[in-house]
C-alpha cells in the first residue's frame, strides 16, 4: 500500500528491498534556486528526514524527458527510488517539488526509522487549474492560518489557492485607493473580533505561495455580497445611506445599482488596486447570488467588471452566473450550483471561448455536512461524504459542455459555520485529497477502494503534521 494522493500516472515497484533515511544530502544543478532547495528540504522535514552532507543522495535534475511517455504538461516528474538513493527529474522546476512531495509520501516511519519503498514513478496531472477556493470572510482565517492551508493544498500537488476576500460580513484586504474600507474588516458571522491582509501581508503571502508553485487569486465579490463596502459607502446604495453592518449567514440581499455614479469610480479603484497587488494573472470578480436585479443591468456588471480586469493585464473570473453576461474566449467562469436551465448559457459561454472551472457543489463544497448527523457545516447542496467527493467526472457535470472546455477543478470551502483552524481541517481532511485526485489522476485509474486504503495509510503523517481531519467511516483508519 503506497500512501499516495493524488495516485500518479504510473507507479512501478523496483526491489523487495526499501531504502532506509537516515538523512539525505541534496544533489542539485547548479541553477536551482535557494528557495526551490528550501522547499524541498521542508518536505523532507516534514516527515523529520534531515538534510546533511552525508546522508542518502537524493538527486535534482531538469530533464524534458522526464515523466511519463508521451505526457506534454509541463509539471511532469519522474522519482526513483533505489536502495541507495532517490533520483527526481522533471521538465521544470515545479515538477522537482512535485518529485519532492511524492517522496514524502512515500516516507514510511511505522517502524521508527525512515524506510521508501524502491519505486519508479513517472507522473504529471490531467488538468493544469487544480484548486481551492477557501472564504476568509464568513470567518476570518489569517496570513498564519492561509500559509498552513497552502501546505495543505501543496501537498496534494493543486497550484491554485483562491481566496474570497469580500462579502456582506466584512472587507479582507487592504484597498490603497479606498483606506475607509479597513472599517468592514472587524466583523465576521456571529460578531466578535476579526481583521483584514495589509497590502504588505497580501505580498508575503503570494511569495509565500510562490515559493511552493501555488497561484493566490482574489476575489472581490460583485454586484452582489457587498454589504461590507455599503455599509462603508452610503453613496453606493440607492438612497446614500450607508447599511448596517452584517453577522447573520444570508445571501443574496445586497447589491451595486449600475447606473449611480459612485459605482464605477469604486469598481474601478477596487479592482485596479487588487490587479497591481496581485502577482498572478487572474482576478475573480464574483457573480454570484445577485437575487435582486434584472438581468440586463447584470450583464452590464459583467461586461464593465472583466473589461477593467483585462485593461490590466489580468484573466477575468466569475462564478457561473458569469455566463448571464457577455464572455470573452479566455475568461473563466466558475461552476458551483447544478441549475440545469443555464446549462444552455454555459455551452453557449463556451461556444464563446469563456472556460470552466468545475466546483460542483454536491461533490467539491467542502462546507457541506459530511451526514446529517455532522456537527459543522451547511447541507444546501446535499451531504458530501468521502465517497461523493470522489466518485465525479468534470467532464459531464454540464450536460453539452465539450470536455475541452473544461479548464480544472477546484474544491471549495465556505466557512460560514467554521471558526477554528482545526474545524477547517477536519471540513478539508480527507475530501481535498478526493477533489484532489479527480483534478490530477486519469479517470481510467481512479479506484475509490483504494483511494480509501490510501486514505488510511496517508492519516498518520497528518497526525504528526497537526492536520485535524475526520475520521469519516467510509475509511477503514
Ligand atoms: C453559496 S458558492 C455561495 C456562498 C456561500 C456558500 C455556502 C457561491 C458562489 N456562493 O456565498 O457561502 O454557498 O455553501
Amino acid at each position: 500500500m503506497l500512501p499516495l494522493i493524488p495516485w500518479p500516472t504510473e507507479v512501478r515497484p523496483t526491489s523487495a528491498e526499501n531504502l532506509t533515511l537516515p538523512s539525505v544530502r541534496l544533489v542539485l544543478p547548479d541553477d536551482l534556486s535557494a528557495t526551490l532547495t528550501g522547499v524541498v528540504a521542508e518536505q523532507l522535514a516534514a516527515v523529520h528526514v534531515d538534510v546533511t552532507d552525508d546522508g542518502v543522495p537524493f538527486t535534482l535534475r531538469l530533464d524534458p524527458a522526464a515523466g511519463p511517455a508521451g505526457a506534454d504538461s509541463p509539471e511532469r516528474y519522474s522519482l526513483t527510488v533505489t536502495p541507495d538513493g532517490v533520483e527526481a527529474l522533471a521538465a521544470e522546476p515545479v515538477g522537482l517539488l512535485h518529485a519532492a512531495r511524492t517522496l514524502r509520501q512515500l516516507v514510511d516511519r511505522t517502524g521508527g526509522a525512515a524506510t521508501v519503498p524502491a519505486v519508479v514513478v513517472h507522473d504529471a496531472p490531467r488538468y493544469a487549474w487544480r484548486g481551492l477556493s477557501f472564504d476568509v470572510v464568513r470567518h476570518w482565517f489569517g496570513p498564519e492560518d492561509i500559509r498552513a492551508v497552502v501546505d495543505l493544498v501543496g501537498a496534494f500537488k493543486l497550484r491554485v489557492l483562491h481566496l474570497h476576500l469580500t462579502d456582506d460580513q466584512g472587507w479582507r484586504l487592504e484597498i490603497p485607493s479606498r483606506p475607509e474600507l479597513e472599517k468592514a474588516s472587524d466583523n465576521q458571522v456571529g460578531g466578535g473580533t476579526a481583521g483584514f491582509l495589509t497590502v504588505d501581508d497580501y505580498a508575503a503571502l503570494q511569495e509565500y505561495a510562490a515559493a511552493r508553485f501555488v497561484t493566490i487569486v482574489p476575489e472581490f465579490d460583485m454586484p452582489g455580497h457587498v454589504n461590507a463596502a455599503t455599509h462603508v459607502y452610503g453613496g453606493l446604495t440607492k438612497d446614500g445611506v450607508a447599511t448596517d453592518a452584517y453577522d447573520g449567514i444570508e445571501v443574496g440581499f445586497s447589491r451595486l445599482f449600475f447606473d449611480n455614479p459612485a459605482t464605477e469610480p469604486f469598481l474601478r479603484d477596487v479592482i485596479g488596486d487588487i490587479a497591481r497587488m496581485t502577482h498572478g494573472d487572474w482576478v475573480h470578480v464574483g457573480g454570484d447570488e445577485v437575487h435582486t436585479m434584472e438581468l440586463g443591468e447584470f450583464a452590464q456588471f459583467v461586461e464593465l467588471a472583466a473589461r477593467i480586469v483585462r485593461e490590466h493585464g489580468k484573466t477575468p473570473i466569475f462564478w457561473q452566473e458569469g455566463a448571464r453576461g457577455p464572455v470573452e474566449p479566455g475568461t473563466l467562469l466558475q461552476y458551483w450550483e447544478p441549475k440545469g436551465e443555464e446549462f444552455e448559457r454555459f455551452v453557449a459561454a463556451a461556444a464563446a471561448g469563456a472556460r470552466f472551472i468545475m466546483s460542483p457543489g454536491n461533490h467539491a463544497y467542502l462546507d457541506m455536512k459530511y451526514t446529517p448527523e455532522h456537527p459543522l457545516g451547511l447541507h444546501w447542496a446535499g451531504y458530501v461524504e468521502l465517497r461523493d467527493s470522489y466518485e465525479w467526472e468534470p467532464t459531464t457535470v454540464i450536460d453539452g459542455l465539450p470536455g475541452d472546455a473544461v479548464e480544472g477543478v477546484s474544491a471549495a470551502i465556505w466557512t460560514e459555520t467554521l471558526t477554528t483552524r482545526d474545524e477547517l481541517f477536519s471540513m478539508l481532511l480527507p475530501r481535498l485529497g478526493a477533489v484532489a485526485e479527480v483534478a490530477w489522476t486519469d479517470p481510467a485509474a481512479k479506484d475509490f477502494d483504494a483511494f480509501a486504503a490510501r486514505t488510511a495509510a496517508a492519516a498518520p503523517a497528518w497526525r504528526s503534521h497537526g492536520w485535524a481531519f475526520h475520521p469519516t467511516p467510509q475509511v477503514d483508519w
